[in-house]
């Protein structure tokens, strides 16, 4: 039998260098090796509020982005995660298991609560409902950029406490995490790319939109003048660079910015065309896919109808261990 793979992502803004590479290029490949489910998680990306009208729309765009890139709905199951209620039954069981210290040293927890005068629950149990997310779908692997690491930890650890509570139900799902693409940097070369920081690449913009953010990137900031001698080292427009760039071409880029031969700003033009290049395919699909908005919406329905077979499955295990489908216990 085929492993199973689960992963998901926010539609909280346009999916970004960091969701490609970190996330959707391997979701990509993985789906020829396994038994793939991938979800857009719209539950998660109201935690924090939110602007109602603006989650919807970009539900279908994430869809077309998924679409867009390659994935393939003949063969991975593609859903809304709100299409599938058991999501948020599976999370509020699992608080029973989950200690409050647990989601309160979690480093995502103390840096979002830093921006809120008044905390949400939901930024606290985020964690819970990703968990519930995983183990709906008793996944043996999620990949991962390294920012999820820590929760993939305690959906583990939910997973055991749950096992020793009720009885043997959950697997211990390994976080798969890639090397070399498991924190990309934002634009600010500081924090990783992230929709919420403002600090992104959309991958799927127009060449103009895509220079518009390129050009703003951070270089060496001991980089002065055009000919001042260059570090590609502590440059993050270098390291964006290796994943687009033929080793030649990168060789090339990496001597000139060392002998000050190309300005900061020629090297972020070339780094805009490689990705403007790079994803005119996937822009073009993604074009007619919004011009066929209908398509789309049958492919989530009928992932959210596979979906919901599963999560049906574990939720009748799940609600029986837990002593809550009592009218057929106490028969
Ligand atoms: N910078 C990144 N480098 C590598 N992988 C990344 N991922 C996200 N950013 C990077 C991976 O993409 C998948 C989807 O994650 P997400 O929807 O939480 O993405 P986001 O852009 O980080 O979203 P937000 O809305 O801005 O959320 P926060 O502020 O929570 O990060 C995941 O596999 C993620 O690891």
């Amino acid at each position: 039998m085929k492993k199973r793979i689960f992963s998901g992502m926010q539609p909280s803004g346009e999916a970004h260098l960091g969701n490609y590479l970190g996330a959707l290029r391997r979701w990509v490949e993985m789906q020829d090796e396994f038994d793939c489910v991938w979800c857009i998680v719209d539950q998660h990306a109201i935690t924090a509020g939110g602007d109602p009208k603006e989650i919807a729309t970009n539900v279908l765009d994430l869809a077309i982005s998924f679409l867009a890139v390659g994935l393939d709905p003949e063969k991975s199951i593609i859903f809304v995660q709100s299409d599938v209620p058991e999501h948020t039954e599976l999370a509020w069981l699992f608080n029973a298991v989950t200690p409050v210290g647990d989601l309160e040293r979690m480093t995502q927890f103390k840096d979002k609560s830093q921006r809120f005068e008044s905390i949400p629950a939901g930024v606290l149990n985020y964690p819970i409902l990703q968990a519930a997310d995983i183990l709906l779908y008793k996944a043996d692997g999620v990949p991962v950029g390294e920012d999820q690491k820590q929760h993939l930890e305690l959906t583990r650890d939910i997973a055991r406490k749950f096992n020793t509570a009720y009885g043997e139900t959950f697997p211990e799902t390994e976080p798969l995490i890639a090397e070399h693409v498991g924190r990309i940097m934002g634009l600010d070369g500081k924090a990783k790319m992230s929709k919420s920081l403002d600090n992104t690449i959309p991958v799927l913009a127009d060449p103009e939109a895509v220079w518009t953010k390129v050009r703003t990137a951070v270089t060496d900031p001991e980089r002065i003048r055009r000919d001042d001698p260059g570090r590609p080292e502590v440059c993050n427009v270098y390291t964006l660079h290796k994943f687009f760039a033929t080793d030649q071409a990168r060789e090339g880029i990496e001597e000139q910015c060392r002998q000050g031969a190309v300005g900061c700003v020629d090297c972020k033009r070339l780094l805009s065309d490689s990705i403007v290049d790079a994803f005119a395919p996937f822009r073009e699909k993604a074009a007619e896919l919004h011009a066929n908005p209908s398509r789309v919406l049958e492919i989530l329905d009928d992932g959210a109808a596979r979906a919901s077979v599963l999560a049906q499955q574990t939720m009748v295990e799940v609600r029986e261990r837990m002593g809550l489908d009592w009218r057929n216990m106490i028969q």
